[in-house]
């Protein structure tokens, strides 16, 4: 396997901090701004606005994190000019020789990194690597076998009665897949998406008592659902399925099985989570994103075995837009970055602060769905813990220096929009390098902001007061926190 030769940042210390190549990096931004400024200065303005947000504000956002300067800078480039639909060696436009490096650096490095058959870099993000995902499971569950059954070997070799009735079968599949209020995704079935529209689709939830996933519930309801796909994979759920477990409901169902890691494929990455919780070797086909705990740069990918590789390789011009040269350079570097021993230990630190942050959590009083956590998210109910709506606590929070999103907890009384949860992760923080008694403060600072906030009237969900002299010692101990652990040192705006 070959090994990507961009810069990348030092194998030890926060992967936001360039160790030799500082003074490149510092030197870099100075003129790449410089030359945007010198033509919409407005824009120059914004970018160097958002880097001091990011360093004012402590990020809890589960789905965030840093990328590194490398694999910034590997966005920022002229292999962004390149149209080059279709796959490596097999392209619709002439000249695509280094798009065709770089893709194929990514799927090699995606590869040997997860232990898959098969990698496709192309997906702009992850609701595009579910669709790229869904359309090949439908071409080879559904498609194939009716140009088979035709004696066909394209779709347009289908007479029209035939075509019409392939069109209705492809609307006519089932799937099974977690329950929103129980930490699913929309992307699994869900009408406000494109994948509900689709697909018939079931949820399966979480214990009401312990908010765990009951695995004798999913098989009794798989039975009698009898889904083509069966869909594993969460944005918040604080524990880790185990995959070996549902890859055996699938195959008694004879449903094609998918797991969404986009939440945790840092921590597949890192071997944190390794033999019945890794999903890749239990899995048909497993999709991701790039920017979350992977800390590559925004953007999807799609792992499937060899089998699904064929119909996964025609994403694009199917469900996706030309590729994007420039974001699979960069998802090349964060991925040789993650191949690094260096990237275990982070992705054990995810784990370790996570547990520090709900440790500190509930010892100060909050209840947390399920109690703890086992992976990088912690989902506190502040309903529950400080009679707050989850969109009061995400404002007040806010106010105090601390980033978070509100979100449902399971059978959630306040809907989808309001909520009473307040979801936490740590993969950026432990990016900058904090550690569990860092946690531990980032812990009292959100309890201690949440016990000062109150809603401001019985009727509203949204409104609320904060006291403000709470609000600024809460957001100074912020900056105290983040001084010790600085954003991109090295870069002076
Ligand atoms: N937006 C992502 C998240 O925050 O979990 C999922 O789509």
């Amino acid at each position: 396997m070959s090994q990507a030769t961009t810069t990348q940042p030092p194998s030890s210390g926060p992967a936001t901090s360039s160790g030799p190549n500082a003074a490149a990096v510092a030197s870099a931004y100075t003129s790449a701004l410089e030359v945007i400024a010198a033509v919409e200065p407005d824009v120059a303005a914004a970018i160097k606005g958002e880097l001091a947000n990011q360093r004012r504000q402590l990020k809890l956002i589960a789905s965030e994190n840093y990328a590194s300067p490398a694999v910034l800078l590997a966005m920022g480039n002229w292999l962004s000019d390149k149209y080059a639909e279709g796959v490596p060696g097999h392209r619709m436009y002439a000249g695509c020789e280094m798009v065709d490096r770089v893709e194929t650096l990514a799927a090699e490095h995606a590869k040997a990194l997860f232990g898959a058959d098969h990698a496709y870099a192309q997906p702009h993000s992850g609701i595009d690597a579910n669709l790229v995902a869904y359309w090949a499971i439908l071409a080879k569950r559904v498609e194939l076998p009716a140009l088979e059954e035709a004696g066909a070997q394209h779709v347009n070799d289908l007479p029209k009665d035939a075509w019409d009735r392939l069109r209705h079968a492809f609307n006519d599949q089932r799937m099974l897949g977690m329950s929103l209020d129980a930490g699913g995704h929309l992307t699994h079935g869900f009408r406000p998406n494109i994948s509900g529209k689709l697909f018939d689709q079931a949820s399966y939830g979480v214990d009401p008592g312990t908010g765990l996933l009951d695995y004798d519930a999913i098989a009794r309801q798989a039975r009698e659902w009898r889904p083509l796909l069966l869909v594993a994979g969460y944005s918040a759920y604080p524990r880790n399925p185990n995959f070996a477990v549902m890859a055996e409901i699938a195959e008694e169902v004879g449903a094609t099985f998918m797991v969404d890691m986009a939440h945790f494929a840092g921590l597949v990455a890192g071997k944190v989570l390794t033999g019945d919780f890794d999903p890749v070797p239990h899995a048909d086909v497993v999709t991701t994103t790039t920017h979350k705990s992977l800390r590559g740069p925004r953007g999807g990918m799609v792992l499937c075995r060899g089998e699904y590789a064929p119909f996964v390789d025609k994403g694009c011009p199917m469900v996706l837009g030309g590729p994007l040269p420039h974001v699979m350079a960069a998802k090349a570097v964060a991925l040789a970055e993650a191949r690094r021993p260096s990237f275990a230990a982070y992705a054990r630190g995810i784990v370790d602060n996570a547990r520090a942050l709900a440790e500190g959590l509930s010892r100060r009083g909050a209840k947390l769905v399920t109690g703890g956590t086992d992976n990088h998210i912690v989902l506190m109910d502040v309903g529950a813990s400080f009679g707050l709506t989850g969109r009061q606590a995400e404002s007040a929070l806010l106010d105090a220096g601390v980033v978070t999103n509100r979100n449902s907890v399971p059978a959630d009384p306040n809907g989808p929009w309001y909520t009473s949860g307040v979801r936490m992760g740590t993969p950026a923080l432990t990016t900058l390098g904090f550690g569990p008694s860092d946690l531990d403060e980032v812990a009292a600072i959100v309890t201690d902001a949440l016990r000062a906030t109150q809603p401001a009237s019985a009727t509203s969900k949204a409104k609320y007061t904060i006291d403000a002299a709470v609000a600024e010692a809460c957001r100074r101990r912020c900056a105290e926190l983040l001084a010790a652990h600085p954003l991109y040192p090295e870069i002076h705006l």
